[in-house]
């Protein structure tokens, strides 16, 4: 362990963490990427991390930063996020004293409040600890292709409630679907690079004009392409927009409903849920003593390994 390295469980002071977040937010506006940042893409890998969290067994969550490995790493439903790890991999040669747990969970911290949206309370001290015998069994994600059911099941499962399913869909104002990735096509709102609540009024201003289509990849997604912007033969076509059956279950299931309704009249409440449900995801799973250290099972130094 390098000699300027926090004791194992101590979080980064504040001072050691500024030239972090100054290299994560110098390293999000990559005009050749995407749609111009990589903020999307990083809020996703910290979701991807944290999300396979279960309260039952207490195993999954972001301590440990298992997707490093192939038993994670290689779960199709994290496909396309060696980008994100890579994009953050210098960050980590720069600054050791990170661990990758945390490094993953700041960055997307820092990707929203960046792109917009609001300041998500954060803490450090996530270790890279990985016990192979507790490594999250794969089908812990959603599946986009499911509906209600499947998220309440999915989300239930990591101690959340339904306002809190809706409040964290939001993140879907973020980034797209990549065919190579995911196999869904396409971005949910027309600027995914600005965080806001333009995802929970779409859903709602085009509801009935979603169109369901079957892609060639035999998956099926619902658009909503603007005949005015479609463009006549020959020109240009506008990009439609996209959502996701799990989208959609938004609005067609009552109780989830009423969230997406409050949200797009109030993306000040939206951005104050999102803050404090981000926040518990990345918490997930973290067991902190009196001092906000991390306490993990086994012998800390080893999340040091690398
Ligand atoms: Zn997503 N998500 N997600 N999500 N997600 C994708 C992309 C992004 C679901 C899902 O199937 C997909 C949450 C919840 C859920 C982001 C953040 C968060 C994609 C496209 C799919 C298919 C991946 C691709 O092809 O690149 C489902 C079913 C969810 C259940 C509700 C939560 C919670 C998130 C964060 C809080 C973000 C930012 C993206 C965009 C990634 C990018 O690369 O642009």
């Amino acid at each position: 362990m390098p000699q300027d390295a926090p004791a194992p469980g101590a979080a980064p002071t504040a001072e050691q963490l500024e030239p972090v977040k100054a290299a994560v937010r110098a390293l999000l506006h990559q005009p050749e990427y995407d749609d111009g940042s990589t903020g999307p893409v990083l809020v996703r890998l910290a979701w991807h991390s944290a999300g396979t969290y279960c309260k039952e067994t207490n195993t999954g969550g972001s301590n440990g930063a298992g997707m490093r490995y192939e038993k994670e790493g290689g779960d199709p439903a994290n496909a396309g996020l060696q980008h994100a790890r890579a994009f953050l991999e210098p960050i980590k040669s720069q600054f050791p004293f990170i661990s990758y747990a945390d490094l993953w969970t700041l960055a997307a911290t820092v990707a929203v409040a960046e792109l917009g949206g609001p300041s998500v309370p954060w803490q450090g001290g996530r270790t890279d600890y990985v016990d192979d015998a507790k490594v999250p069994p794969r089908g812990r994600l959603p599946d986009g292709a499911q509906g209600a059911d499947h998220l309440r099941f999915i989300f239930y499962r990591m101690g959340f409630d339904d306002q809190e399913i809706v409040a964290l869909s939001g993140a879907h104002n973020l980034g797209r679907c990549h065919g190579d990735r995911s196999g869904f096509e396409g971005k949910w709102v027309n600027n995914p690079t600005r965080f806001s609540n333009q995802y929970f009024k779409l859903l709602l201003k085009f509801e009935g004009e979603w169109k369901k289509t079957t892609l060639a990849n035999g998956l099926q997604q619902f658009v909503y392409v603007d005949e005015d912007l479609a463009g006549g033969e020959g020109e240009e076509k506008e990009e439609g927009l996209m959502m996701l059956p799990t989208d959609m279950s938004l609005i067609s299931d009552p109780k989830f409903r009423t969230w997406v309704e409050k949200y797009a009249a109030d993306q000040d409440l939206f951005f104050r849920d999102f803050a404090n449900v981000f926040a518990k995801l990345l918490e997930l799973g973290i067991k902190r003593d009196a001092q906000g250290h991390v306490v993990n099972d086994e012998n800390v130094e080893d999340g040091y390994r690398s």
